[in-house]
This record gives C-alpha cells, structure tokens and sequence, in this order.
C-alpha cells in the first residue's frame, strides 16, 4: 500500500469519491493551510498552487509557486476573504523558486510570515517577513534565518511568551541532505541520503526564535519520535515516520507534534511533556485525502478545535489542491478522534 494514494485504490476498486467538505476557495489553488486566531479572526496561510508546466517528479518540482495569499474568516466554514497577494518570489532578494508551505506569527503588534524556498543554489532555505497587518503585505528580510534548512515552518507559541520554530520534510523537502550538518549538493535521487530501514527514522528539528522573532534564537535540535516503549520509529516504518508538514498545539498541558508520514499520506501525532520532545507516537488524525499530499493545521477557535488541510477535489491533480477545514475532536484521555474526508 506504501505510495498508493487515495485515487489510485478508488480508481482500481471502481469507486467515485464523495467528499465531506468543501473547498473554502475556489477561485485559486490553495494548500498547506496554517490558520491562527487573530484580531479574532481566522487567518489562513496556505501556499498558492499553480500549474508552472512542470513534469511531477520525487523532488516535487511540480510544487513550483511564486506568492502567497492571506484568507481570513469569522467563523470556520464561513465567509471567506483573500486579502490578496502577501508576498511574491520576486519580492525576496534570496529566494528563486518553489514558495512551499508558510506560517505566521504574532508578537506584540508586528506580524511574521515564515516560508520556505530554493535559495540561488537549489538549497531550501526558511524567509522570513515582516507586516504590520495579519494580512500583510509581508517585507521579506535581505537573507534567509541563519542556519536554517529545509521546509515546512510551523510556529508555536508557548504559554510563557516563548516562540519555537519546527522545520523539515524529507526527499523533495532536502531534511536527508543535511545528515552531516553539511548540505549534500551531490545526491541524485530524493532516496541518497536517508538512513537504512532499520535505523532511527530521520527527526524533525526544533529551535526556540529569538526575542526580534526574525533568527533562530538557539541551534537547531533533532526532535525523537518514539514508540510506546521509548524506541526510536524507524526509518522503515514508513507509515509512522516523520516525512513532512510539521504542526504543534498544546491541549490540556501535553505538547502535541502532528506530521504529515508523506508516502503513507496520513498525519500523524505524537505526544509529549516538552516543546522540544520527545514525542511519543500515537496514531492518526487524517487518514489520506485525494492527492499525494497530506498537510493540515490544527486551531482552536471560539472553543471548538479545528483540522485545516488540503485535498484535490477541485482539480484531480496532486499539484493543484484545495484549502478545507473539519472540526476536530480530542476525547476526555487526551487522544484524538481519527479524521475520514470522503465517505465510504
Ligand atoms: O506545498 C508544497 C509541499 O507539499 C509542502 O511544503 C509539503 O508539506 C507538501 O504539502
């Protein structure tokens, strides 16, 4: 089953899908959605997908967009409003392609946008830029953060005030490149660099932000993901391990880590006592939506928890894929309810 998506097992069981929600834009394609509350507000930040004519390949040269817009709702499935474009490649003095998955943050009455993108040499690399307004327009900063490396920003902000950063994905994400602490620049194929099927599964990395919100405020550290006994997911476990799509949400005093297991197609969670980890593993929240891709945020809002994530219903193609939300539920020992999108 590893890499069949969901198309692929209804097309050969002749099956037609019947989607739970709705894409919350039709007009452009959105994906990654990362929402906050602010102002009291949702504010969605997502990629903007577009098709650049690219051949889909497993470094995900396929994923080639160039700005991001801002939505914003106020209620959950509600209105939506697209404040436009936010922030442009062109407006980004380092950056040269491929705009994946964003974040945002809010401290004291500035706005940041983290995001990832190809630096001149093809490395991944984390932006940051700065706004006065959630919905931007964001003024990008001359260089990427120091020391940052491949995609997928999620920010969490602690209840002491303290901003931590989670970053990575592996294959077309690069995570594997940097085993050494060097960038690889000589691999061939996504696969080159990752560790064999029966060692630790390659980690996540953390790092508390500085007080100006615009570096790292410490090195980066490879976050655990463990099993129920403590053991290390391996990187064969291919349906446990971290590939990509990094989220964090405390409830109720745990630290949750979600994560997309990429060629499985869920997300994941783990749960533990620290900002940094270890995480423990304990199941899924998503099982796999239409297209290869599974990225997703979790918020709460006005009391209820929310899942944002994508799927392709508006498109067929992986590339081209559609912001959604679902209510989410965590049960009174602290799991959470496992999502399906489509219908039986
Ligand atoms: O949108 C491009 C990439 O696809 C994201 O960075 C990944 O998480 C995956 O959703």
């Amino acid at each position: 089953q590893h890499g069949e998506t969901l198309q692929v097992k209804e097309e050969k069981e002749g099956k037609k899908t019947k989607f739970r929600n709705q894409p919350l834009v039709t007009d452009i394609y959105t994906a990654d959605p990362s929402a906050h509350v602010f102002e009291e507000k949702l504010y969605i930040y997502p990629s903007h997908d577009i098709d650049a004519g690219k051949e889909e390949d497993d470094f995900g040269g396929h994923f080639d967009m160039r700005d991001y817009h801002v939505f914003s709702m106020d209620s959950a499935g509600g209105k939506i409003t697209d404040h436009g474009v936010a922030l442009s490649v062109e407006d980004v003095p380092w950056a040269e392609r491929q705009l994946w998955a964003p974040d945002a943050a809010r401290k004291g009455d500035s706005y940041y946008l983290y995001f990832p993108a190809k630096d001149k040499e093809g490395v991944f690399r984390i932006g940051v830029a700065v706004s006065d307004s959630p919905s931007g327009p964001f003024k990008a900063e001359n260089e990427p953060m120091k020391g940052s490396l491949s995609i997928d920003p999620a920010v969490f902000r602690d209840d002491d005030g303290e901003y931590y950063m989670y970053i990575g994905g592996i294959w077309g994400g690069q995570l594997q490149n940097w085993r050494t602490g060097k960038y690889d620049h000589d691999t061939k194929t996504p696969y080159d660099n990752e560790p064999a099927d029966d060692e630790p599964a390659i980690g996540p990395r953390v790092a508390r932000l500085s007080n100006d919100m615009l570096q790292f405020g410490e090195e980066l550290k490879e976050i655990e993901i463990v099993d129920k006994k403590g053991d290390p997911i391996l990187a064969g476990d291919h349906d446990r391990r971290f590939f990509e799509a990094a989220w964090v949400h405390k409830y109720n005093g745990k630290y949750y880590f979600s994560y997309s297991t990429g060629d499985t197609h869920f997300i994941a969670y783990a749960t533990g006592d620290s900002p940094y980890g270890p995480f423990v593993y304990q199941g899924n929240i998503l099982n796999p939506v239409e297209g290869w891709t599974n990225h997703h945020s979790i918020v709460e809002f006005k009391g209820q928890w929310y899942i944002f994530y994508h799927d392709t219903e508006l498109s067929g193609k992986t590339h081209l894929r559609n912001i959604k939300v679902s209510k989410l539920r965590h049960r009174e020992d602290g799991t959470i309810e496992t999502i399906n999108t489509v219908t039986e």
